[in-house]
């Protein structure tokens, strides 16, 4: 660390999030110096946001946000932030968007993007550059019928999915594309550029129009995955004259240009500070919490449960999403999203625990690791991995000792204890079954784990136990603009020395001297344990298989 970065330099990461504007600024040293935020629905309460959004009240599943409400959120955080940082000491910046959201300009967009004026604010200048005026974001689902059309032009979900890292989904960039060309061929027409959230951002900040990252570009169903370029036969299914509006794709470290005389004389950041390419929120975050090699995987648990891992093997499935690794082009992220997080975890615990985590953890002790074989299911919400129904359902594998020869019963409840460790154990054993069969390696070679739930000892140790290896927590809630700011560090280094580095080397073996330091939690479990829950990992994936065939939608 110490001489690869200047040690008087900082280093300005952004999250343009679903709810917020964040900025976090390190020193040379890798160490917070500011965060700042601004959140859209307090701050600029003019647009009328709930929760940052606009949801249609007919209930078609449009969701969107005021494009210029982004714009406005960082003339505002650029203002709060001037007083407590010295802009003229930042040598580069970039930033995470919310994955899959997309900005539309005009044909108008780029000269009035190149020709800002530093003694007005960004918003006003940019009220006439969109030809959308508000930005489909991730939580749309309004477009089933694009998905289906898409995944048939290149013979189907599966085969969507090896070309671009996920079959379709709604929320996805191309769909969403799609469907403003079917149902507004005229705003199409009068689309120049399209932008997805991360390099809208990075648009403002260089004055030009920022290329797509290949991480965040994969979350658009557009890219072919191993080749990193625009697949042709998914751009000409999606719309006509595609190519053109996407523009070139480039590596998340390299370098999206100069920071634009905008900002240099509005707010006297250096002429040479650069813009490094700005990526999505996960893939941001994957950097922030430190992934860096093959085997890394983390878990957030928190209102949706995340994973996401690297691998140099990836086998995109069906369910679940392979993306480029932010921090390294050599090899992929992998990403898993299940929808039933901790709401589902507190039903239990209300229903079983007396709605208490005391209880809810003393039953989780007091119960034996592989619960006697009892094992859970558990759908609050339509969950997207496996894609099941709301529901609930239980198993007992008769002699779970000896797994191999095992029986399975269905049962209509558990006694409250095995309930506790049904939903925990059945969550991990999940994960890792498809972590596995997504290409990550068993046992990982760690676990960060992160996320309100990543709290609780009992919870951390049966992680440890079902995946094999030493669980770390991080207890940060701004994983994403930290992991932006040390991705503009980052870059910085590659632009410097005009190669790729790893990005391990700003940090070596000292890592918990700077913000981005972890807490060993749990060493990894004991080795017949873990082959035991090997079995039971393939067991669980068998049932999971059966149900799906049974209830489960296409
Ligand atoms: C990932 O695929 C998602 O859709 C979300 O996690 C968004 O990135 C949230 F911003």
């Amino acid at each position: 660390m110490a001489g690869l970065l200047p040690s008087d330099a900082l280093f300005l990461g952004f999250d343009s999030s679903t709810q917020s504007l964040k900025a976090t600024v390190l020193d040379g040293n890798l160490i917070i110096i500011h965060s700042e935020s601004v959140h859209f629905d307090t701050e600029l309460p003019h647009y009328r946001t709930k929760d940052g959004v606009y949801r249609d009240p007919s209930g078609n599943g449009r969701i969107v946000s005021p494009t210029l409400m982004w714009v406005e959120a960082l003339d505002v955080l650029l203002e709060k932030l001037k007083s407590k940082v010295d802009y003229g000491k930042v040598v580069a910046i970039s930033g995470s968007g919310q994955q899959h959201g997309s900005v539309y300009w005009n044909k108008r967009g780029k000269a009035i993007l190149t020709s800002l004026d530093p003694k007005k604010p960004l918003r006003s200048q940019l009220e006439d550059a969109f030809s959308v005026r508000d930005s489909p974001i991730w939580m749309d689902s309004s477009t089933t019928s694009q998905c289906r059309e898409l995944e048939k032009a290149v013979g189907g979900a599966l085969e969507l999915s090896k070309l671009t890292g996920s079959r379709a989904y709604e929320r996805y960039t191309g769909p969403q594309i799609r469907k403003i060309y079917q149902t507004q061929p005229d705003v199409y027409n009068d689309t120049e550029r399209i932008s997805l959230v991360s390099s809208f951002v990075a648009s403002i900040l260089i004055g030009n129009y920022a290329s797509i990252d290949e991480t965040d570009g994969a979350g658009m169903n557009l890219m072919d995955i191993k080749q990193r370029v625009w697949s042709k036969t998914i751009l000409e299914a999606t719309a006509p004259g595609l190519e053109e509006k996407l523009g070139h794709l480039a590596p998340a470290h390299a370098v999206a240009g100069l920071i634009s005389s905008y900002f240099v004389e509005r707010f006297h950041f250096q002429k040479s500070c650069i813009v490094i390419q700005w990526s999505g929120d996960n893939p941001n975050s994957l950097a922030g919490l430190t992934l860096n090699t093959p085997g890394d995987l983390a878990i957030s648990l928190g209102t949706s449960d995340t994973v996401f891992g690297i691998t140099s093997e990836p086998q995109p499935s069906l369910e679940g999403h392979v993306f480029p690794n932010p921090v390294d082009p050599n090899c992929y992220m992998v990403m898993l999203v299940y929808k039933n997080g901790s709401l589902t975890r507190e039903d239990v615990r209300n229903r079983c625990a007396e709605s208490s985590w005391d209880t809810f953890n003393k039953y989780l002790e007091r119960t034996p690791s592989l619960n006697g074989g009892k094992l859970g299911f558990y759908y609050k919400e339509h969950e997207i991995l496996p894609p099941l129904p709301v529901g609930f359902h239980r198993y007992v594998l008769e002699n779970v000792d000896s797994l191999n020869e095992t029986k399975v019963l269905e049962v209509q409840e558990f006694d409250p204890p095995s309930e506790v460790r049904a939903i925990i154990e059945g969550q991990f054993l999940s994960m890792r079954g498809h972590a596995e069969r997504f290409g990550m390696p068993t046992p990982p070679n760690r676990i960060i784990a992160t996320g309100g739930a990543s709290k609780n000892e009992s919870i951390l140790k049966s992680i440890a136990s079902i995946f094999g290896c030493p669980v770390y927590t991080v207890q940060r809630p701004d994983s994403a603009s930290l992991g932006a700011a040390l991705r503009a560090a980052h870059g910085w280094l590659c632009n410097k020395e005009g190669r790729f580095v790893p990005i391990s080397c700003l940090y070596g073996d000292k890592l918990d001297k700077t913000s981005m330091s972890a807490k060993l939690a749990f060493p990894a479990g004991d080795a017949d344990l873990l082959s035991k829950y090997t079995v039971l990992v393939n067991k669980r994936m068998q049932i999971e298989k059966n149900l799906v065939e049974k209830l489960g939608r296409s």
